[in-house]
C-alpha cells in the first residue's frame, strides 16, 4: 500500500512546488568595428568632405579634419560602430564612389 497521503498527484520534492530554474540574463556587448577610409591620389577633397558629413554624420570641421588625416597619413577612422551597421557604412561609401568614379576605398576593423 502507499503511504502517499496527499491525493494530488504531484511529483517530488512534493507539497505542489515546481522547480524553477533561472537562467542568467544574457548582456554580452557587442564587437566593434572601425571604419577606415584609404588615401588615393584622385578622389576630390570635397567628395570625401561631403561622404563624411552624408555617411558617417559629421560636422563640417570634423569631415574635414578626418579627411586632412587620411590625406596626411594614408589611412583614418571615420566612426566605430557594430558589425552590421559597419558593414552597411562600408558599403554606400564604396557604391558612392564607384557611381561618382572615385577610386576612394574603405574597409572595416574590428577594434
Ligand atoms: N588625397 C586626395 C587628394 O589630394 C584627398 C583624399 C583624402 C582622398 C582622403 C581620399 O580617403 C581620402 N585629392
Amino acid at each position: 500500500m502507499s503511504d502517499d497521503h496527499d491525493h494530488d498527484h504531484d511529483q517530488s520534492p512534493g507539497h505542489g512546488v515546481g522547480v524553477v530554474s533561472k537562467t542568467a540574463p544574457k548582456t554580452k556587448r557587442p564587437s566593434l568595428y572601425k571604419v577606415l577610409l584609404l588615401n588615393d591620389d584622385y578622389t576630390p577633397q570635397e567628395f570625401v568632405v561631403w561622404l563624411l558629413q552624408a555617411i558617417f554624420k559629421k560636422d563640417a570641421e570634423d569631415a574635414v579634419r578626418i579627411m586632412l588625416h587620411v590625406h596626411n597619413n594614408g589611412v583614418g577612422v571615420c566612426g566605430v560602430y557594430t558589425y552590421e551597421v559597419a558593414e552597411t557604412k562600408v558599403a554606400q561609401v564604396m557604391e558612392l564612389s564607384r557611381r561618382n568614379q572615385h577610386p576612394l576605398q574603405c574597409t572595416m576593423e574590428r577594434e
